[in-house]
């Protein structure tokens, strides 16, 4: 297991522009789900799950991928890292809304079950962890076709647990298959805290069980995550098979709009937590190097907050499913 940190000169090789956009993309990621968040307590959105606190770990994660070459296998918090996978805002209030035009299910799943077969995205099971078996899948179909095709899936560290993560890791490691099992590991599965999880320090840990490198990353640093999923991509497509990535993330809401961490966390914890926002982190980074200039946060936030707009606009005005077409996809036609 290795540990990785940013170096500061890590941001001078990467272009301005690049960096500019990673930092948009997290912004777009949070502005969008507080959107969510606002939507499901006005009643209007029946569920949301938040992934504020995660952005870091997922645009880091997202820029080391080939888009619409590489694919992804998301699991529920993961609304900034199917963005940059090329999903759009409109998609994700299509899917808050429950309107027909939802992408990822025609409103049939969830709020937060991501798919899209345009985008290489694997839709979304709700039994944590089902994800990594489908990952494995995929990696084992890019051998047959010889693909140079990488996947990433992502879990929680709650869904470590789970006979299916376990599987799934023997045998990409067994068979050098591209994967990169990405766990962000935000310290809670609900309300059950990671110490109640596991009796190791890292979910990456265990990587040495398996015969993959395990790396440890902090995943509110986007810079670092970026570095280091750039080397598990990259080892992954060279053949020499999977990497478990685990990126230390913060939950800055709570598990889901159907609880409230406030009752099992402290006020200091969570004010403590709160000092961590990986968005707030990386725009005093980027202002402390110049790739930002005075103005150009608010007008990224305002350029974010227009295209929603316009995309909860396109929403609002869109149908809902047709009420005959309830039992389409469950039974077989006729
Ligand atoms: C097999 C299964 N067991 C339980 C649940 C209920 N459940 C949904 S999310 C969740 C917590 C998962 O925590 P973690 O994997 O740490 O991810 P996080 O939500 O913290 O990002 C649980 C227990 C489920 N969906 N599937």
């Amino acid at each position: 297991m290795a540990l990785t940190e940013s170096a500061p000169a890590e941001a001078d090789q990467m272009s301005q522009d690049r960096l500019r956009s990673m930092y948009r993309d997290m912004v777009l990621g949070r502005l969008l789900d507080e959107r969510i968040l606002v939507l499901n307590r006005q009643g209007r959105a029946p569920f949301a799950i938040s992934g504020q606190g995660h952005e870091a770990a997922q645009v880091g994660v997202g820029y080391a991928l080939r888009r619409g070459h590489d694919w992804l296998v998301p699991y529920y918090r993961d609304l900034t890292l199917v963005l940059v996978m090329g999903m759009e805002p409109r998609d994700h209030l299509m899917a808050a809304l429950g309107r027909a035009a939802d992408p990822n299910s025609g409103a049939r799943q969830m709020p937060g079950h991501y798919g899209s077969r345009a985008h290489n995205i694997v839709t979304t099971g709700s039994p944590v962890a089902t994800q990594i078996l489908h990952a494995v899948g995929v990696a084992q179909a890019f051998r047959y076709r010889h693909e140079d095709k990488v996947v990433v899936v992502s879990v929680g560290e709650g869904g470590t647990s789970e006979g299916d993560w376990h599987e799934g890791l023997n045998w990409a490691a067994i068979y050098h298959l591209p994967v990169i099992f990405l766990v962000e590991n935000n310290s809670f599965a609900i309300s059950v805290p990671q110490s109640r999880q596991m009796a190791v320090p890292h979910v990456a840990d265990r990587a040495i069980g398996y015969g993959m490198p395990g790396v440890v990353v902090d995943g509110g640093d986007v810079m670092a995550v970026h570095e280091a999923a750039t080397q598990a991509v990259a080892r992954a497509r060279r053949g020499e098979g999977p990497t478990l990535l685990e990126a230390v993330c913060v939950r800055l809401q709570s598990h889901s709009s159907d609880d409230d961490q406030r009752r099992y966390r402290t006020a200091d914890d969570l004010a403590e937590m709160r000092r961590h926002d990986p968005v707030e982190r990386f725009r005093i980074q980027l202002e402390a190097s110049a790739v930002l200039a005075d103005g150009d946060a608010d007008e990224i936030r305002l350029e974010c907050q227009r295209l929603i707009e316009a995309a909860q606009a396109e929403a609002d005005k869109a149908p809902v499913p047709d009420s005959a077409t309830a039992l389409l996809h469950v039974y077989g036609e006729g």
